[in-house]
């Protein structure tokens, strides 16, 4: 143990460092103490934002202790660390989280309604950590949750953004962006004003000669931004393990405002430097899947990976150990490309400030990082260009420089012969301007390259990178399908089921062992387990139709079908498809007789998410489903058959009501194009079935639940670039019945057709990249196959109940293990109070 506090003292501190709360009583206390001193309130003014903010304060206490611990174990455990580099955190709220995994919900359920307040209405009081856009996002969030839980010793780094993900409003139908300002209150951070790093930008670089002859760079010059660390406590499940996530805020490293300037009268500009600095860190790019080349971001990329790498670098020289031991002592994941300058500055590190040989440098380089992929969308995959990383970064640009040259002259010694195989793997890409093929880097400096479902997997080595797994073996490149955590995917956002479920599992908890889910197909004919399955679907479609209520003035039925797709809107996601189908579907309830309407299964269509501030395209989505929206809800005609919804501002709490609800949802992308999703795997492990094509993990999600029980349509993969091509060099007619919706729109019934002809015409007079018309007749022939099912209740539960039964695989901690055996070699340390 350390050895500041002598030991005579020791007594003392043991006795009054406590774990979790005793009881209710030690809660209540610790609640009421913070609003009487922390928030300096009393009981006459304590509402339930200070009810949160107590009640936080209270848990954050606890987290603490436990992440001081934990730290101590790693500390002296000495063995091997994983640092996740992520530029974005999709964490959500986090004091429901916090007391379900220390497992004191109830104490703190009881000790809220005692000082008056429902434990709900606090927690909703919580803003969302919203740092990041989707996906990628929540997966690395999941990743902390499941790294915590299985006890490995992991931390993240990010940025401390300001501002994370805009908010979204929807006025008159479109789009409008709110800056989300969310740190006005957040009790789950602790700003380390001691632990900074100066971080340089710009300036030039000076070569000299040591006396062994050797040539040194010097970086001089240039700008200096300072990293300030906020650590954000991350609790494990069931175990005291609390691992740290630490998000870096720019400051200016002059310190407050330039004095002289001040003294001078200048007022405004002495505190100009101050603000550029606080630029850096102030706001979330909010692009997903696409790439935009900001120089700020490039600013953002740098500063975030130098400070996260030079905190990991003294971390590990305070070891003493030799440098070639770095590898054995650090493994960092690089979340997709954007942290791939890490490989370029350890590097520089290593030559430039330690001293170490070239060779010796880059092999430890290359053992210490691996480098997760996700996505095969051109506009995705991130390029930089030369100019700007000289201006930004006139060091890196040289090792870039020299990377390239010895991998290309490896290239070269391994296969003579191929001129063309050069220059498509070359880091630099020969354009005008020249640009850094940031994927390329992060393969050459990498040990394995990952992919997020297996499909994904096979894609990236047969199509984007598919040179370089001629170069360097089939081994380098691996699979690890995506994962969700089910603590917040099960347990927190559905608390009935997840006790339904449990109440199967005979004393082992699903929630540590996600495979014993399958344990519940057992009961699969008992009437009370279905009943009871049945109640809680229902009344979580009761609690959704609140939040439409609510947040759109939409009345919904919830006995209808549930036909939900949430995620960011975009044409490769094809909300498209989905919004024509609605409309197909409209006509033709229009067009049958009051008796036949009767026959038809009611549907409500909610969709959600939401479309990068430049993406056109993304936003006229948006209108079209609110303007048709407007017509279909408001024609007596239809009444409770069909309801479209757009709920607003589409976030992880919100998601958390969404996905327990649904009875279908959607995940239509054109083949080939997503990665993975992830919420396909929530929606399933919740009870609802899923409507898809063959991609990403719905391929797996199909494996492992049956085919039976899953609504597939669509092309597959390996066809979609036949017909990419027909459309553009043969005829390309469009499927009759889209025609039809197509004439809808153009003779104005929803709204001025000149608003929607650019989605039309994507389809009709732009080659239909996304193979909307191809795949439209399945979808409708799908869509009919999911009514039919629909009516006989009985079987529906029971494909539910299959599926669910089936989802352990989804589980972030076999995803976690997975990367821990296979790429990290890390093991877990676990904890003996445990
Ligand atoms: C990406 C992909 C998703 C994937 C996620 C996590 O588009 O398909 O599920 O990462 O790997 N940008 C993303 O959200």
């Amino acid at each position: 143990l350390p050895a500041s506090i002598p030991e005579p003292q020791r007594e003392a501190w043991l006795k009054h460092s406590a774990h979790g709360f005793k009881d209710k009583d030690g809660f209540e206390n610790e609640v009421v103490r913070h609003v009487e001193t922390t928030l300096a309130r009393s009981m006459f003014n304590c509402d339930e934002s200070a009810a949160y903010a107590a009640c936080s304060l209270a848990f954050r206490d606890r987290l603490i202790l436990e992440w001081n611990r934990t730290q101590q174990r790693q500390t002296f455990a000495d063995g091997k660390r994983l640092y996740y580099l992520s530029l974005e955190f999709l964490m959500g709220r986090a004091l429901d989280n916090a007391m379900l995994n220390i497992g004191q919900k109830d104490i703190a359920k009881s000790g809220l309604a005692d000082l008056g307040f429902r434990i709900e209405d606090v927690i909703e009081q919580e803003h969302d950590a919203a740092l990041g856009n989707g996906g990628l996002g929540r997966l690395a969030a999941c990743f902390l949750d499941s790294l915590a839980s299985l006890n490995y010793p992991a931390w993240g780094y990010g940025l401390r953004y300001r501002y994370g993900i805009f908010k979204q409003e929807i006025i008159d139908g479109y789009q409008v962006e709110v800056p989300d300002y969310w740190l006005d209150f957040n009790p789950w951070e602790f700003p380390r004003h001691d632990v900074t790093v100066d971080i340089q930008f710009y300036g030039n670089v000076r070569k000299s000669v040591n006396e062994s002859g050797k040539t040194i760079s010097h970086w001089e010059g240039g700008e200096v931004v300072k990293a300030v660390a906020y650590d954000v406590p991350i609790p494990g499940y069931a175990t005291p393990s609390t691992n740290n996530l630490r998000l870096w805020s720019s400051k200016a490293a002059s310190g407050e405002f330039d004095f002289q300037k001040f003294n001078s009268g200048d007022y405004e500009s002495s505190v100009a430097d101050q603000q550029r600095a606080e630029t850096i860190s102030a706001v979330l790019y909010p692009n997903d899947n696409l790439d935009r080349g900001k120089e700020l971001r490039l600013k953002q990329q740098y500063f975030w990976v130098a400070a996260s790498l030079y905190d990991i670098v003294r971390r590990f020289k305070k070891s003493k150990r030799p440098w070639k031991e770095f590898p054995d002592q650090v493994a960092i994941q690089l979340n997709d490309t954007h942290p791939t300058l890490a490989v370029v500055e350890l590097q520089r590190i290593l030559i430039d400030l330690e001293g170490l040989e070239w060779d010796e440098a880059w092999n430890i380089v290359t053992n210490t990082f691996g480098y997760t992929n996700h996505t095969v969308l051109p506009e995705a995959l991130e390029k930089w260009s030369v100019p700007l990383i000289q201006h930004l970064l006139p060091r890196h640009l040289q090792i870039i420089y020299d990377i390239n040259l010895y991998f290309l002259q490896f290239v070269e010694r391994n296969f003579p012969k191929d001129r063309e195989l050069l220059s498509r793997v070359s880091i630099i890409e020969e354009s005008q301007p020249k640009m850094v093929r940031m994927a390329f880097l992060a393969i050459v400096g990498s040990h394995k390259v990952n992919g997020v479902a297996e499909l994904h997997s096979d894609l990236i080595k047969t199509t984007i990178f598919k040179d370089f797994v001629q170069i360097f073996g089939p081994d380098k490149f691996t699979n690890v399908t995506n994962g969700i955590t089910p603590r917040r995917w099960l347990h927190q956002a559905n608390p009935r089921l997840s006790e339904l479920i449990s109440s199967k599992t005979s004393g082992s908890d699903p929630l540590t062992d996600l495979s014993q889910l399958n344990k519940i197909e057992l009961s699969i004919n008992d009437p009370a387990f279905r009943k009871e399955w049945a109640e809680i679907k229902h009344a979580n479609k009761v609690r959704l139709a609140k939040l439409i209520k609510s947040s759109t003035g939409i009345t919904v039925n919830p006995s209808a079908l549930f036909d939900v797709q949430v995620k960011r809107i975009h044409e490769y996601k094809r909300q498209q498809l989905n919004i024509f189908g609605v409309i197909h579907r409209y006509l033709k309830l229009k067009a049958m007789s009051a008796e036949e309407r009767k026959e038809q299964q009611p549907r409500v269509s909610i969709f959600g998410g939401k479309a990068a501030p430049g993406y056109w395209m993304a936003k006229q989505i948006i209108h079209l489903i609110n303007s048709v929206g407007s017509v279909v809800n408001n024609d007596e005609d239809i009444g409770d058959l069909l309801k479209v919804v757009f709920l607003p501002d589409y976030n992880v709490s919100k998601a958390e009501i969404i996905v327990p609800a649904s009875d279908i949802s959607e995940h239509i992308s054109t083949a080939g194009t997503e990665a993975s999703g992830t919420s396909n795997m929530k929606f399933v492990l919740n009870g609802g079935l899923i409507i898809g094509t063959c991609d990403g993990a719905n391929i797996e999600i199909t494996r492992e639940i049956g085919e039976n029980n899953i609504f597939l349509f669509g092309n597959l993969a390996e066809d979609v670039e036949d017909l990419r091509h027909a459309h553009t060099y043969g005829t390309h007619t469009i499927d009759p019945e889209l025609q039809k919706v197509f004439n809808e729109i153009e003779s104005g019934r929803f709204g001025s057709s000149q608003d929607f002809a650019s989605l039309v015409s994507a389809v009709r007079d732009h080659g239909d990249y996304y193979l909307v018309s191809d795949d439209f007749a399945s979808y409708l022939a799908t869509q009919d196959l999911v009514d039919e099912a629909y009516k006989n209740q009985e079987e529906w539960i029971t494909k539910c109940i299959l599926s669910v039964s089936r989802m352990g695989f989804f589980s972030s901690d076999r995803c976690i293990n997975e990367y821990a055996e296979g790429i990290w070699n890390i093991e877990p340390l676990p904890c003996k109070e445990a």
